[in-house]
């Protein structure tokens, strides 16, 4: 999968990016007239890309198909997927390998004994919806499609390593971990093999272990716990990683891993035992000249602005963002929250109760956690965003997924966004009561709105015997079409925007039991306009910057304030005592 490093010395991996044979399929003939043998009358593409910015294709929703020729030494291929949107069946040589479905997540596909020689990798993708898609129709971005992040193929020798997770826990001082590597193991070879598997860590051998496998099996294996003293933590700011590579006679794999502790205490957030407060961004990893094929510049650009900004935290609103991305923020030191796309407005209370969106929902949560699990930065998994959180079977998914990603997430915080505040039934599946409400923009446009929303707002989590749980503002904001200037009560001009979210900010900040806020948004993004929300320009404008990354004056008025809370932080939290 693409990441920022090097994931092998042995393994010998090749990128399938670049041109690719195309062809949409409105009539949705391909499969019976077989495509899968060679598409008829293609034009080339690139991937990864996605279709829509492609000249006439703006619109299109349906099954599109696509075609690489490669050539291979043989043997077993692993052909990996970053993100296909939104559901993927995929040929080798004509020959089915398997679909996949989810818009955000990687796959793979395993063939063994391959000749050498050209092959034909056959994609066929459809991003149309029904009533299981996750998302549903109605979403507040674009129905993009196509083969949206890297695709490669890897030849597999002997026991491979698949992939890995490090278990870890911090000591009370936080001076050592202990911890054990947790492998996927294949065996490609032919027959019945065994072999001794080393992980060094920082350059240092902590582990080693002997598997066995039979032929073509899978097997998860644990290696022996370690303890390493004297551990740097990843830390906001000064964000330590330890780079790991784990060998067995005839294959590697290279992580990075970073240890910290994230925790909630006497009603706030801590991050290696200090307190911490959200100063986060809610972003979309879209560009309307890109889509969701989203180049890696304009990631290390994003992550720029927002340091620059004075975050220290992101929102992955609303679906896991590529690995690249997700390795910068470990790179440069920025808490993340990571999510799955099960967004609210668009859920309707017979899709919650859905028993195919219920599975989809918690495989594409086992995904996330299975991909993304060595990331330091990620301290928060996101569960969903704005269903109806109110309802009886929304309380049943909550309480599936919290349980999933409480036992299985590692050192995390498990939440979601409610924007029912008075209504919900889910508060206890989550370890923090995150608020999504847009106060001076969809509603409540007295000055003191928000003042009093909150204080009703604690009195009623007394009553549910919340008041211990810290709140997180994970949306507010309002619109402004970049360049418009007018009096600061005027609504859609910069003016208007920049007071309010200053005011919000201060607000938030000033709040006893608030632990943070999450801007909506970075950036304007291409949204909808066939769902039925009529949307300025067809974008969604509540970003602090335009989609170009042209800075509004909100941009500018979150920056001092973010700045100068990163200044009095510890005093702050001290004084909350
Ligand atoms: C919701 C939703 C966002 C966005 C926002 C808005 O809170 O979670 O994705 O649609 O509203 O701009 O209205």
């Amino acid at each position: 999968m693409t990441r920022i490093f090097d994931e092998h010395v042995i393994r010998r991996v090749r990128s399938l990016d670049g041109a690719w044979h195309f062809r949409k399929d409105p009539l949705n003939c391909g499969k019976e007239t077989a495509w899968f043998l060679g598409i008829p009358r293609g034009e080339t593409v690139a991937v990864p890309s996605v279709w829509n910015t492609e000249q006439g294709n703006l619109n299109y929703e349906g099954v599109a198909w696509y075609e690489k020729h490669f050539y291979s030494e043989g043997g077993c291929l692993r052909l990996c997927f970053g993100a296909v949107m939104t559901e993927a069946e995929v040929w080798l040589d004509g020959n089915y390998l398997g679909s996949h479905y989810g818009g955000f997540s990687q796959f793979d596909f395993i063939v063994s004994d391959v000749a050498a020689g050209e092959h034909r990798l056959t994609v066929r993708v459809d991003n149309r919806f029904d009533a299981d898609s996750i998302p549903q129709e109605w979403v507040d971005w674009y129905h993009y499609g196509g083969i949206t992040r890297g695709v490669s193929v890897e030849t597999l020798q002997g026991i491979c390593v698949l992939c890995n997770r490090l278990e870890y826990t911090l000591s009370e001082d936080l001076k050592s971990a202990t911890g054990q590597f947790v492998l996927e193991l294949y065996n490609a070879g032919a027959e019945q093999a065994d072999t001794e598997v080393n992980i060094s860590l920082g350059g240092t051998l902590v582990s080693t272990g002997v598997a066995e496998l039979s032929a073509g099996a899978r097997k998860e294996v644990t290696l022996s716990e370690f303890t390493l003293e004297n551990v740097a933590l990843w830390n906001v700011g000064a964000p330590e990683l330890y780079d790991v590579r784990i060998t067995t006679a005839t294959d590697d794999l290279c992580d990075r891993v970073g240890f910290r502790k994230i925790e909630v205490k006497d009603g706030a957030v801590l991050l290696n035992g200090k307190p911490v407060e959200f100063r986060g961004v809610n972003r979309h990893e879209e560009h309307p000249d890109w889509g969701f094929a989203f180049p890696f510049g304009l990631m290390k650009k994003d992550i720029d602005l927002a340091l620059e900004m004075g975050c220290n935290a992101i929102r992955g609103s609303h679906y896991p963002n590529s690995q690249e991305f997700v390795d910068l923020l470990d790179e440069r030191g920025l808490m993340f929250w990571s999510e799955i796309p099960i967004w609210g407005c668009g859920f309707s209370d017979e899709a919650l109760a859905n028993e195919t969106v219920v599975r989809r929902g918690l495989e594409m949560h086992r995904e996330m956690v299975k991909y993304y699990y060595n990331h330091p930065c990620i301290v928060l998994w996101g569960m969903h965003n704005e269903i109806h959180s109110y309802h009886e079977a929304a309380y049943r998914m909550s309480k599936l997924y919290y349980e999933y990603l409480k036992e299985n997430g590692g050192n995390r915080l498990v939440v979601y966004a409610s924007c029912h505040p008075l209504k919900d039934i889910c508060f206890e599946f989550s370890d923090l009561i995150c608020l999504n409400q847009y106060f001076g923009w969809y509603y409540g446009y007295e000055d003191d709105a928000w003042e009093k929303f909150l204080a009703e707002f604690c009195e009623h989590i007394k009553t549910l015997g919340m008041a211990h749980k810290p709140i997180v503002m994970s949306e507010f904001g309002c619109a402004a079409i970049a360049g418009c200037h007018d009096d600061e009560n005027i609504l859609w001009c910069e003016e208007n925007q920049a007071k309010q979210i200053a005011h919000c900010l201060k607000v938030f900040h000033e709040h006893p039991q608030v632990a943070g806020s999450f801007i909506w948004q970075f950036f304007d993004m291409r949204t909808c306009l066939q769902a039925g929300l009529n949307r300025a320009r067809g974008f969604n404008n509540k970003g602090l910057m335009n989609e170009y990354r042209k800075p509004k004056l909100a941009y500018r008025a979150a920056k001092e304030l973010y700045h100068e809370f990163a200044a009095e932080e510890t005093d702050r939290f001290d004084f909350k005592g």
